[in-house]
């Protein structure tokens, strides 16, 4: 018998996104998504607006940064089942079934989507980079941190995550493993960009900083964990 139909919620945190937001809206899967959450924070633009004529809800965050947003994202959503995309038309949303899967047929509480293409090779560095540490604090594998993925509600309230900024998706991992989450990754394609100014990936001093803050999340987490063990 076939696992039965689950409410997902769409989240797209999304900063300055006037350009692409609009057209990764309408070419939405029509149906798959019980809500759509577009959460906004420090956008200069007029990003909030152009979600909202495309019928998303948007959730304001006061604070700055994609896991700002996304927290705020947490606060709003209604349905059990929550899926990362980002804004940028750079994936598609229409994978979200297949990545759903193993949660709806009960084997999983967060799935990943590790991403087979579209790394740029400083991006591919940092990312094998965090998962080795990953490996040898925790010793689990994971292959990527890609923004991708379908979460259970409850699980990532109970994860109860502090960072605001990029390791947002790493410290997730992270506690993910701590929590003792059923985490499954499966391959996705990550296509480029499909309009507007490149944030992150395309710009060497916000990658850099990204990739700080994902390795010093880790490295936090990892800190924390070893004095918890230690005070027995
Ligand atoms: N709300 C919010 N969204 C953000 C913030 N930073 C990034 N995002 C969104 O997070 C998603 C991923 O960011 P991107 O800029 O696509 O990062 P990237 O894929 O590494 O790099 P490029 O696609 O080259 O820009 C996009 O939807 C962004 O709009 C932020 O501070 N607040
Ligand atoms: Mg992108």
């Amino acid at each position: 018998m076939a696992a039965p139909a689950l409410r997902l919620a769409l989240v797209i945190p999304a900063y300055n996104e006037e350009a692409v937001i609009g057209s990764t809206l309408s070419g939405l899967p029509p149906g798959l998504f019980s809500e759509v959450i577009v959460a906004v924070n420090g956008a200069t633009d007029r990003t909030a607006e152009i979600a909202q004529q495309h019928g998303a809800r948007v959730a304001l965050a006061t604070q700055k940064g994609y896991g700002a947003a996304c927290l705020a994202a947490l606060a709003v959503v209604e349905s059990p089942v929550m899926v990362f995309l980002q804004a940028d038309g750079s994936e598609d949303a229409a994978e979200a079934t297949r990545l759903a899967a193993p949660i709806r047929e009960g084997r999983a509480d967060l799935v990943i989507g590790a991403r087979t293409s579209g790394l740029r090779p400083h991006q591919r560095w940092g990312n094998d980079l965090a998962v080795t540490l990953i490996r040898w604090f925790y010793g689990v594998r994971y292959t990527d941190l890609g923004p991708f993925r379908v979460i259970r509600t409850e699980s990532l309230k109970r994860l109860d995550l502090r960072e605001l900024a990029w390791g947002w998706t790493v410290e997730m991992q992270v506690r993910a493993i701590e929590e003792g989450l059923r985490v499954v990754e499966l391959p996705v394609e990550c296509g480029v960009r499909q309009a507007g100014e490149e944030k992150v990936s395309g710009n060497w001093q916000a990658s850099l900083r990204a990739g700080w803050r994902i390795i010093a999340t880790v490295a936090g987490l990892a800190m924390t964990q070893q004095r918890r063990k230690r005070a027995g």
